[in-house]
């Protein structure tokens, strides 16, 4: 049997996903009510196909609880943010949570850690907790690589990565995953895949910043940036990702910072990429001024923010561009903008909208933060309005980009 210990944005599909290949699971988190909303056979977010692979893992009899199990495998998915001061990641979901698991697992158990750590964590961290406990086990680093919008896919496709301290452990471990997973299973050394991972994330985000720069260079000689970028991706050797509002979610905004935390003499080019990036909400800030005074507007509270996910078609706000736009608001003092996103169902910021329809009644200007496909199928209703694409979504004439 294989115990998920955190059933949030990775361990939940994952624990799923084994279930429905007729794996034995059981899922344990310690938040109860997520717990109890799980039991009572509802998901506990929105994501393509997973309410119909959670009616087949049910079905295989999969269990959600709040008690750790005894078993022989352990699989732990939990937040790894890092330090805002430090820079460095803060292993303690990740400790404790082994801590957790110390207490009730047998002697040559194999502990597998999901969540994406920096290199050196599992040595530094992990470890010494399993040696201290005195108990003889196996410790695995297998980092997840799922994109949200298209988790299951990705999980039955993607290539995986299982860094062990053995080659027995590294196939066993495999083996479990190859129970579902139809890509490569590459198996290493822990501190190998603990880098991998943090290296696949870090180059998606310093190439993004790239793209953020030259939307600024373009901005500034009235260039076309995605003109450019069409043409130039039109290379064999060149594929350019596109600029945007900023970067949110919990991973390419995070786990780069690791590398700058531990090698801050080292990471200069990532530093500068996420200090970039990092500042994208404050330049859509000055273009919403700019369009403002271009179109004569004075009222502030006739702006509103379409979107405030991360990005489009999921439900997931950790650090999103919108909210980092209102933060950098707040700060100056000012009054918050109006927004309205379709995949936000509670009150997360003041000024929020839940019917598109309302939310467009009340503004002049819509800037886009989010392409999500509500927007892009009703493009028509921004007719009239004075539209800032953030996401070069929209095919309007007459449209303000970044
Ligand atoms: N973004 C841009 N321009 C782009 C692409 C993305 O501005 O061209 C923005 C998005 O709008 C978003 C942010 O970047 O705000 C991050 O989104 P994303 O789609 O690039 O990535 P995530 O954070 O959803 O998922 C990433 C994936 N990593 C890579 O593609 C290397 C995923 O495979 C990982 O599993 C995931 O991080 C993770 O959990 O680490």
């Amino acid at each position: 049997m294989v115990n998920v210990i955190g059933l949030g944005y990775i361990g939940l599909p994952t624990a799923l996903m084994l279930a429905a290949h007729g794996v034995e699971v059981v899922g344990t988190d310690y938040n109860a009510s997520l717990v109890e909303t799980l039991c009572a056979g509802k998901t506990t977010f929105q994501e393509k196909g997973l309410d119909e692979l959670f009616a087949e893992a049910v079905k295989k009899g999969v269990r959600f609880t709040t008690e750790y199990q005894v078993t022989d495998t352990y699989i732990i998915s939990v937040p790894t943010p890092y330090d805002k001061f430090s820079k460095k990641i803060d292993a303690g979901f990740v400790v404790r949570a082994a801590e957790a698991v110390l207490k009730v697992c047998p002697d040559g158990a194999t502990i597998v850690v999901e969540s994406t750590v920096s290199p050196g964590t599992m040595d530094k961290f992990v470890r010494p907790v399993v040696e201290k406990s005195g108990k003889k086990l196996h410790l695995v680093h297998a980092p997840e690589r799922i994109i949200p919008g298209n988790m299951v896919y990705e999980l039955l496709h993607n290539n995986r990565t299982i860094g062990a301290d053995d080659r027995a452990t590294g196939e066993k471990i495999q083996k479990l995953y190859s129970s579902f997973c139809q890509g490569e299973i590459v198996v290493t050394d822990i501190r190998t895949a603990e880098m991998t991972k943090v290296v696949e994330n870090t180059f998606r985000a310093v190439n993004i910043a790239f793209a953020n720069e030259l939307a600024k260079i373009c901005r500034h000689d009235g260039m076309d940036v995605y003109e450019i970028i069409r043409i130039c991706n039109m290379h064999p050797r060149v594929n350019v990702l596109q600029p945007g509002p900023g970067v949110g979610g919990h991973c390419i905004s995070v786990d780069p910072w690791f590398l700058v935390g531990d090698y801050p003499e080292l990471a200069n080019v990532i530093r500068e990429s996420m200090k970039t990036n990092d500042a994208m909400p404050a330049f859509v800030l000055e273009r919403i001024d700019e369009i403002m005074r271009q179109n004569g507007m004075t009222d502030i509270s006739r702006v509103g923010l379409y979107g405030l996910t991360y990005k489009e078609n999921v439900d997931d706000c950790r650090e999103s561009p919108t909210l980092q736009l209102l933060e950098c608001q707040r700060k100056h003092l000012a009054q918050p903008l109006k927004v309205y996103d379709p995949w936000v169902q509670c009150d997360l910021v003041p000024n929020q909208y839940h019917d598109l329809d309302k939310f467009l009644a009340d503004v002049d200007l819509v800037v886009i933060m989010v392409g999500h496909s509500e927007i892009r199928e009703q493009m028509q209703k921004l007719n009239g309005k004075i539209v800032f694409d953030t996401r070069n979504v929209s095919d309007l004439p007459g449209v303000y980009h970044l």
